[in-house]
């Protein structure tokens, strides 16, 4: 489908957002991409953010949107090493909180949590990153009754192959062909929302056949980018393949799935990483999301982009072009 779309922040390097409704306006909680100067490698070393902004709206396609400034930056983390990539935001009993992956000064993605009494920040971070926390790309589903779910990590560079049952393996291993693919961790949170509750698990997508899908499946696979919506009370789990460039969704009938594979949300944009948010706001769904095409396919230079997100009949997401033809 060729539809609308909408640059948001023309005169900044935004990536990676994360959507909510808060208090009646639309709150985007996005990665801010920045020329550092490092070179580009497999490890996503070039993505080397330090701050984050918030922005907010009233209007989607047309409205002012404002920045609320920086709200968290690397040097106000005690546990800071390098790296903000992308983060989410929580509301409870009156207080917002920010998950966000950064490495620590070893190295290894872990998620913090920073709090405020505002949806737009500024956030305070706790001294200590989440206990057992681990790779990256954390994404809250608010399931409306109390519980509160996190889905997080990602392959290559997110360093989801270092681990297996929630424990650091002495090297990585990526599974190949037909093993089973690596894919997304779900973990309720604690009720003070500073902590998993349980023990993450995995986020199994079944193909047609009821078989969870491969990993030499690279067109469906999950790779990075989570993000968990509701529609007409199915569970729709997104999410990026990574090397293949998809935005794809699966369904569910709980949080912890499993989902099955339904199809391709959004195809390939102009840069390497493709990750977005899902939000229902004034009637409409949208879909939030970024490309290169500002910074002439820099693919660490990403820009906030957005466009109406629409579900045929059967509550199939009508699959968007990346690219308009
Ligand atoms: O922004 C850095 C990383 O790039 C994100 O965490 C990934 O999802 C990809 O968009």
């Amino acid at each position: 489908m060729k539809t609308e779309k909408r640059y948001l922040v023309p005169g900044d390097y935004m990536a990676d957002p994360a959507v909510h409704v808060f208090d009646g306006k639309l709150y985007i909680y996005p990665s801010h991409d920045w020329e550092s100067g490092i070179a580009e490698n497999d490890n996503g070393d070039h993505f080397n953010m330090k701050d984050y902004h918030v922005y907010s709206m009233d209007d989607v396609m047309n409205g002012e949107i404002t920045d609320h400034g920086v709200v968290l930056s690397t040097e106000d983390i005690p546990w800071a090493g390098r790296q903000l990539w992308d983060c989410d935001v929580a509301f409870k009993n009156g207080k917002y909180y920010m998950y966000f992956p950064l490495k620590d000064q070893n190295d290894i993605f872990r998620i913090g949590v920073a709090v405020s009494d505002k949806p737009y920040g500024p956030f305070v971070p706790e001294a200590n990153p989440m206990k057992g926390s681990y790779s990256m790309d954390p994404a809250v589903l608010d399931d409306g009754d109390g519980n509160y779910y996190m889905y997080f990590g990602g392959l290559w560079g997110g360093q989801l192959q270092r681990y297996r049952n929630n424990k650091a393996l002495e090297s990585a291993i990526l599974p190949e062909g037909e093993e089973e693919a690596l894919t997304a961790r779900v973990a309720r949170l604690s009720d003070d929302m500073m902590e998993f509750a349980e023990e993450p698990r995995p986020v199994i997508i079944l193909d047609e056949n009821g078989m969870p899908l491969t990993a030499g499946d690279t067109e469906r696979r999950f790779f990075e980018a989570s993000w968990m919506h509701k529609y007409n009370g199915k569970y729709y789990f997104s999410y990026s393949t990574g090397d293949t460039h998809l935005l794809c969704y699966a369904i569910g009938d709980n949080p912890y799935g499993p989902f099955t594979y339904q199809g391709v949300i959004l195809t390939p944009v102009v840069g390497w990483t493709t990750h977005h948010g899902i939000a229902e706001f004034k009637g409409k769904w949208y879909l939030f999301h970024h490309d290169c095409v500002p910074s002439e396919g820099k693919t660490w230079l990403r820009s906030l982009k957005v466009c109406e997100l629409q579900y045929d009949a059967d509550g199939r997401i009508i699959t968007i072009e990346g690219i308009d033809k």
